[in-house]
């Protein structure tokens, strides 16, 4: 007799965390990832971390604007090391991620990019359910060696730019096999951020995270 009173409880969001070095295609994968995400009838907001401008926030809102609504995207400026805006003390984004919950309930995935940074980048898991850590093979071939928590505790890591791998003298399927190596199998995907490449194996591999979904994770 109560149902018809009781409120339906709102799905959590899956929560995404995107980190890495700087410049190694952070933006880039989000920018291709929401387009597939909203195809797929998915409401998506974006929280990117900068430290002192909206650069990365005005790039989504630019690339995406007839896929999101410009409100669905926002930008935390930091003005510190984007170390503690996600990991150590991540209040400035839990306090943006409500209030842009708030104001659009709909949203179902939510994107936090952090700030670019080194390999002892991770999230804290009071943020986000997920955490994808984003080489590029211009960065070399060595970097899955040289470790690193951003390396080897992510729950995906991506490595990026396979298309310049080439120019960049980068043996890809040694990188590839470095790094599925010192994370003990855990996944690792390629992509080519800008043609698409690797980005529905990358899908696949975040909504086993989803809340309420598929709790096996990979
Ligand atoms: N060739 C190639 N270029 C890419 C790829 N992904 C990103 N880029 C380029 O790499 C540059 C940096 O990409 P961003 O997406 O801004 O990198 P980011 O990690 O978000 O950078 P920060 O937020 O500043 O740390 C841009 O010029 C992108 O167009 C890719 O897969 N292949
Ligand atoms: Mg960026």
């Amino acid at each position: 007799m109560s149902s018809a009173t009781t409120p339906t409880p709102t799905p959590q969001p899956l929560r995404i965390g995107i980190g890495g070095p700087v410049g190694s295609g952070k933006t880039a994968l989000i920018e291709a990832l929401v387009p597939k995400l909203v195809d797929q009838g998915h409401r998506v907001g974006v929280i990117t971390n900068d430290i002192y401008t909206q650069e990365d926030a005005n790039h989504i809102r630019r690339e995406l604007a007839d896929i999101i609504p410009g409100d669905h995207v926002v930008g935390v400026e930091t003005g510190s090391c984007p170390h503690t805006a996600v990991r150590d003390d991540p209040t400035m984004n839990l306090m943006t991620a409500a209030e842009l919950l708030e104001e659009h309930p709909d949203i179902d995935t939510l994107f936090f990019e952090s700030g670019g940074d080194n390999l002892t980048l991770t999230f804290s898991p009071a943020l986000v359910d997920v955490f994808v850590f984003v080489l590029d093979t211009a960065e070399g071939e060595k970097m899955p060696r040289k470790r690193g928590p951003g390396i080897t505790d992510s729950d995906v890591l991506v490595i990026n730019k396979v298309d310049i791998a080439q120019y960049v003298r980068c043996d890809v399927d040694r990188m590839h096999s470095d790094a599925q190596h010192v994370r003990n199998g855990k996944t690792v995907v390629l992509t080519n951020s800008l043609d698409g490449q690797g980005i529905d194996q990358l899908l696949n591999a975040l909504e086993a995270y989803r809340p309420g979904g598929d709790e096996t994770h990979p």
